[in-house]
């Protein structure tokens, strides 16, 4: 196998041993790499019913045949596990000096079990790995963590970290790298933390092997000048996704007061123009040339680097309009490995708990220092952090009172930063997402206001949720690349079957790769259904009920909410489309047409398919 190195890195903290395995040419055809990869070995190891932070669970770190090659933007990875936070497949995708340097070792994947002994970190040196004592990590913030593994390994090796949130079992907490990449929403840093794993440093030095080594070159290269000539280059490397602020205020989209409203008054104080005052340096990716993080100083003068989904999570949605504050609470998740959507929906979460006394924490819009208090009661899972650490969804069952009816979330997993009072398509987005409320598979808010959201219940919307999906969720999580210089460049997607033929030797059209998504969805939706058994239905498929039952009170919008009996509907169409029957579960003559035969055999001794 060419492009795929073809072993992963197996590493049992219970026994302190690791063992290179080589996988089948069956398992990279079928599910490529990163998530397919991930939700196949957990469909195939994990013992169903599992708890996320036990010894038993599965945590995986993915690459994808393209990660790390010098192609635009190749410096993802995919981290993954059965979530503590939702009880289904989690997953996120973080760029780090840690995915070229994995690749680079001669691996792929990294699959750890197992609980260590004392707290540990795991180091891959090309062929050598090694477990190795993390006493005097534990309990560092991620920052000094990663500076001191730096320090004894070298600048050019990779680190995955999780800090005192994963440490202490935050369901929030993600994992974190290179002080401001996160990735893992769905509380795959707790998980790291459940296994006493503090950290993976990586360093390889291997050549990738390519099929066509020259002509992978010259795409490469050729797809850096095509990227630099794009229309809206030169505005992406100023405001990079914080330009989004601003639109998302235009068009009544802002989540703000927990998603009471889609406007904030303050929103120009804390959108991409107020930030191009303040960024004094910028930080990305590997393999990347139009990197996005856009650093500011914070109150205390220290870096912060930010983002859309931090500065509106941790600013409008917790009533907070001064950018240099939100830097602080947005430095202080990444330094103590929180996730700064859940954090930031926990708060606001809070903040209207406390407004209708249904707990009593002395915290109310707009409180910074609360919130700056209450992010490290999360991450400690301590006082009122010890409920609200469990996110969203626990934490308003546990108050009771009325409390889940404002809950943010779908499945579990806190929505990202878009109000969806009036954007069916983005929230039935939200409500099919394979890892609860998350924008990345099908981010189509823009599309729908764009293309007047007024009609609003027309199918297309499931159509275009469904292409969304097969092309950010499916494609582009398997070969694991960033999808920005698609998405907001209009980079075109017909490279990426050039890069993967040169790098791997196989032709794959687009329609391939949309047939390899669809798989790997319906892997993920057996998953949450083999988890869930007789609890799993339609409603699970449903956006926050706020969005249903309480009319925006303020802007343009004002008056407006999702209807159920159309939501309902429109998510029906997208079952349609799909091959899912009307409990949302694929069917089996669709799980035999995507080659998930034996799997099907196996999801219906929990289920009967249709
Ligand atoms: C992602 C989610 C996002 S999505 C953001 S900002 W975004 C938040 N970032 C956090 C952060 O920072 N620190 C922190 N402690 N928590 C954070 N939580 C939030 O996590 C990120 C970019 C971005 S910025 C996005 S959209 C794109 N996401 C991609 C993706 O998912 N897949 C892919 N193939 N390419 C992508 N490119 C873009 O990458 P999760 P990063 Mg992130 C500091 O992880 O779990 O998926 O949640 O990885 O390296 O930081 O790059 O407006
Ligand atoms: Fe990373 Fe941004 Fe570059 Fe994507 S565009 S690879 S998120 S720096």
């Amino acid at each position: 196998m060419k492009g795929w190195n073809g072993r992963l890195l197996r590493v049992d903290l219970t026994k302190g041993k690791t063992a290179v395995q080589e996988y089948s040419e069956d398992l990279a055809r079928r599910f490529l790499g990163g998530r397919g990869f991930a939700v196949k070995l957990l469909w195939d190891e994990l013992k169903p019913g599992t708890d996320p932070l036990s010894p038993d669970s599965m945590l995986i770190f993915a690459t994808g045949p393209l990660t790390g090659f010098v192609l635009p933007n190749s410096g993802k990875m995919v981290v993954a596990a059965k979530s503590p936070l939702t009880g289904g497949y989690g997953d996120g995708n973080l760029g780090t000096q840690a995915s070229p340097n994995l690749r680079k070792t001669g691996l792929d994947a990294v699959v750890v079990t197992g609980k260590a002994e004392r707290p540990s970190y795991l180091l891959i040196e090309d062929d050598s790995s090694e477990i190795r004592d993390a006493t005097d990590l534990w309990g560092l913030d991620s920052y000094k963590a990663e500076a001191k593994l730096k320090e004894d390994h070298g600048r050019t090796s990779g680190a995955l970290l999780i800090g005192p949130a994963g440490e202490n079992l935050a369901r929030i907490a993600t994992v974190v790298s290179q002080e401001g990449r996160a990735g893992g929403r769905p509380g795959m840093g707790a998980v790291m933390g459940s296994k006493n794993l503090k950290a993976i440093v990586i360093h390889g030095t291997k050549e990738l092997p390519a099929h066509d080594p020259g002509k992978l070159k010259e795409l490469g290269q050729k797809g850096y000048q095509v990227i630099m000539k794009k229309d809206n280059y030169k505005f992406w490397k100023r405001q990079g996704t914080m330009a989004t602020v601003e639109w998302c205020q235009e068009a009544g989209t802002l989540p703000t007061h927990n998603f009471r409203e889609g406007v904030f008054d303050m929103a120009p104080d804390i959108d991409g123009n107020t930030m191009e005052k303040m960024v004094t340096k910028q930080r990305g990716c590997p393999n990347c040339n139009m990197i996005c993080g856009n650093v500011i100083e914070d109150t205390e003068g220290r870096e912060s680097e930010l983002d859309y989904e931090n500065v509106t999570m941790l600013g409008s949605n917790i009533g907070i309009g001064d950018l240099r504050q939100v830097g602080t609470l947005n430095r202080m998740c990444d330094e103590l490995g929180l996730d700064t959507i859940g954090a930031g929906s926990v708060i606001g979460f809070a903040m209207e708990a406390a407004e209708k006394k249904l707990i009593d924490l002395d915290i109310s819009w707009g409180d910074y220092e609360g919130a700056k208090k209450l992010l490290e009661d999360l991450a400690y899972m301590r006082g009122h952090g010890a409920t609200l650490g469990l996110g969203t969804k626990a934490a308003a069952e546990k108050i009771g009172g009325g409390a889940s009816d404002f809950a943010i979330h779908v499945k579990g997993l806190e929505c990202s930063a878009y109000d969806c009072h009036l954007c069916p398509g983005m929230a039935l987005s939200f409500g099919t997402s394979p890892i609860g409320a998350h924008h990345k598979d099908a981010w189509v808010i823009s599309w729908e206001i764009s293309t007047g959201r007024r009609a609003e219940y027309d199918p297309d919307k499931a159509d275009k949720v469904l292409e969304f999906q097969r092309i950010r969720g499916g494609m582009f999580e398997g070969l694991v690349t960033c999808r920005f210089p698609w998405i907001e460049l209009g980079y075109e997607l017909d490279y990426y079957p050039e890069f993967f033929e040169a790098a791997t030797g196989v032709k794959m059209s687009l329609d391939d790769f949309w047939a390899l998504g669809d798989r790997v969805y319906a892997l993920i939706r057996a998953f949450w259904v083999r988890e869930f058994g007789g609890d799993w239905s339609r409603q699970m498929d449903y956006p926050p009920k706020r969005w249903f039952d309480e009319p925006l009170t303020k802007g343009a919008l004002k008056g407006e909410h999702l209807r159920r009996d159309k939501y309902d509907e429109l998510l029906q169409v997208y079952y349609d489309k799909r091959g899912w029957d009307d409990r949302g579960i694929p069917t089996k003559a669709t799980m035999e047409r995507l080659k998930l035969g034996e799997e099907a055999v196996q999801l219906e001794k929990y289920v009967k398919l249709s």
